[in-house]
């Protein structure tokens, strides 16, 4: 038996989960988890939300509420997707919580007494009109390695490498669009480079971690050598430095989220009543803890969260692997929140259960490259693999069982075939778990279906409906309700709900994570037990049921759909719109809503009124006395009580973080056609 803690990276709450993030570092670590205790190990496994950093604070800024409403908001809902998927934590905590703030405190002082952090007055960017200093991903520009425009301060998206803001090509505030100047000030930094005989040599020792992470790192570390990262920000949300001089800055969220790995073990440890269990985890030598994560995590988990733990003066155990994937893609792009180009877990639970999908992304797992998730991919899965084989299999001894044996299990006297074929599945059954123990999913879905499919194959062959002889009848339906019982197990991890129900069906009354791993092979079936209601394992997806997903799919992603093909109107088509200049007199914001306002323009000698959902980006005070470009002969529609006539137009970016109204360049009258 041994020791594991298993980690998912934290995910930031600042939005839903997508099945991008399921397949990187939640499912193939809940599946291993569930193996482990079916292997008998003793297994924790530890999660919780990632609640600081400028992916909070700009979502923040985004829905006009606080940091802190935003993290509880976005806590529960992530936690109720998992808990659905069947996605099970032993602890899912937050790292804006007590117990977090103060052990990352502690983490910070051990590596400043241990000379570890030095102190730099620097330039960075600053954004004038924003009146802030602009840390991470609140500027973006010109990757200086690859060129990709959207490089973020801290990360390249495109090509992985981690960036300081000053690299960055062509800088822009994301707040404001503006060229940001440089100002003076101070931060603290870890110096990695002391560190760097200790973390290569270590590296280079974990052989057994999985080729392209431990290349990576060592290539990363090669090219860029070891050196000083800053480890504090200019936010006002996150863990205090605790340094009186360094008065309302806060750690970067990148030194804190990993602690959160421990915090969050000291909470289980708490929650189950024993304050001290989590020491017998991260202070023993003997413990695996293992890191799931995208493969853009991999350099904080594999070099900077290591030598944080170095530099402590308890003595906590380094991670023993860091399993790091590839990325999934949707309908063969890129998942992208800003475009919308996302399938929410959320939205797929809605109208189908967790287990296709589990199956679907893990015989399909991004392991080794980027893998695919494609509806018409899924359908096929689900209908040639789940219901055909699995499932069918179930159904055809069900109803033959029931029918010849009153639904009780008879009993068996194996003959040669029988042996071959349980010794035949025992060598699978060990197979299965070197893939489990490898974090090859996408093997062992294979490997289990393969039972399925050996019980199909003994099915046909033995062919039960035109055997004459009861004896060996009872003997074929013995061997495969055997089969079914080893099906349940092994395929318990990859989709726990059907497994369940598989188990009862066949009478089951035990916990089935009660059984064994290596036992399964050598246990039967009961003689004489009475089994289970029959119930609908796998359903399968007709056509009509597929394309309306991705009519869904391509349909929620308008700005995708334009990017990719233009449609084209005509000039009458145009001819038909009037556009003009208006000069605004009067605004009056709506007080029943936090969008709208109600603005008075004169079109020529005309007085209207257009109510506008802009009131998060102008003041009435800046609108007064502007010329403006309004459609004029739009449907006067009623907005809350109000009726408005005609629509202002506006220039805003994909995700409507920022807005402009449009205006004259040179002064018109009003009234003015616009063409
Ligand atoms: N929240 C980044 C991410 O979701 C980050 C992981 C933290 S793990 C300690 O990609
Ligand atoms: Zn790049």
């Amino acid at each position: 038996m041994a020791k594991y803690l298993v980690t998912s990276a934290l995910p930031y709450a600042n939005g839903p989960i997508h099945l991008g993030h399921l397949a990187g570092a939640y499912l193939p670590a809940d599946i291993f988890v569930r193996f482990l205790r079916l292997n008998g190990d003793d297994v924790v496994y530890i999660c919780g939300s990632d609640e600081h950093g400028v992916p909070i604070t700009l979502r923040a800024e985004q829905e006009k509420v606080s940091p802190r409403e935003i993290v509880e908001k976005y806590h529960k809902i992530m936690y109720e997707s998992f808990k659905k998927m069947r996605i099970e934590f032993d602890n899912f905590s937050g790292t804006a919580r007590k117990d977090h703030y103060e052990l990352s405190q502690k983490f910070f002082m051990n590596l400043y007494e241990g000379g570890y952090i030095s102190k730099k007055t620097e330039k960075q960017y600053f954004d004038e009109k924003a009146g802030r200093f602009l840390p991470d991903r609140y500027i973006e520009g010109k990757c200086p390695f690859c060129g990709y425009e959207k490089a973020r301060g801290d990360q390249c998206d495109k090509c992985g490498k981690l960036l300081n803001p000053l690299d960055l090509i062509e800088p822009r505030s994301v707040l404001t669009g503006e060229k940001p100047v440089i100002k003076e000030t101070t931060h603290w930094y870890l110096k990695l480079q002391d560190f760097e005989e200790k973390l290569v040599s270590w590296i280079t020792s974990n052989t057994h971690w999985k080729e392209n992470v431990r290349n990576f790192v060592l290539g990363w570390i090669k090219k860029e050598g070891l050196k000083e990262r800053a480890i504090t920000r200019d936010i006002d949300w996150g863990v205090p430095v605790p340094l009186p001089e360094a008065k309302g800055k806060v750690l970067y969220v990148w030194f804190d989220a990993p602690i959160g790995y421990i915090s969050s073990t000291i909470e289980w440890s708490k929650n189950i009543g024993k304050p001290d269990k989590w020491k017998e985890y991260w202070f023993d030598k003997e413990t695996k803890i293992i890191h799931f994560i995208g493969k853009d995590n991999i350099p904080f988990h594999a070099v900077i969260w290591p030598a944080m733990l170095m530099g402590q003066k308890e003595k906590y155990v380094l991670p023993f692997d860091i399993p790091a994937n590839e990325y999934l893609t949707l309908e063969g792009e890129k998942f992208s929140t800003s475009q919308n180009w996302a399938l929410w877990v959320d939205e797929y639970l809605a109208e189908f259960p967790a287990d296709p999908l589990r199956y679907f992304l893990a015989s399909n797992a991004p392991e080794t490259k980027d893998a695919d998730f494609s509806w018409k991919a899924f359908q096929i899965k689900n209908n040639e693999e789940l219901a055909n084989i699995y499932g069918n299999f179930a159904n055809r001894v069900f109803t033959f069982v029931n029918k010849r044996f009153n639904g009780v299990v008879p009993e068996a006297k194996y003959e040669e075939l029988e042996l071959n074929l349980f010794k035949e599945i025992e060598d699978k059954i060990k197979e299965i778990k070197y893939a489990y123990q490898n974090f090859s999913v996408r093997e062992a879905s294979k490997l289990m279906m393969d039972i399925a499919r050996a019980g199909n194959k003994y099915f046909d062959e033995t062919k039960p409906w035109s055997l004459k002889d009861d004896k060996r009848l009872k003997t074929v339906m013995n061997t495969c309700l055997n089969l079914l019982r080893i099906l349940a197990v092994a395929s318990y991890p990859i989709i726990p709900e059907s497994a369940e129900k598989l188990w009862r069906m066949l009478g089951e009354e035990n916990d089935i994570r009660l059984e064994r791993w290596d036992s399964l092979g050598k246990m039967r079936i009961k003689d004489g037990q009475k089994l289970g209601n029959v119930e609908i394992l796998f359903v399968k997806y007709e056509d009509e049921i597929i394309e309306k997903q991705l009519k869904k799919l391509y349909d929620k992603s308008k700005a995708k759909k334009e990017d990719n093909k233009m449609e084209y109107i005509t000039i009458e088509d145009f001819k038909k719109i009037d556009i003009r200049v208006a000069e605004v007199i009067d605004v009056i914001p709506l007080e029943k809503s936090n969008k709208l306002l109600k603005i008075k323009v004169k079109v020529g000698e005309i007085e209207k009124q257009i109510v506008a959902g802009i009131k998060q980006f102008y003041k009435p005070e800046e609108l007064v006395g502007k010329k403006i470009i309004i459609l004029n002969n739009l449907e006067p529609a009623k907005l809350m009580g109000e009726t408005s006539e005609g629509m202002l137009l506006a220039a805003s970016n994909d995700d409507k973080s920022i807005l402009s109204v449009l205006t004259v360049e040179r002064d018109v009258p009003s009234g003015s056609k616009v063409s």
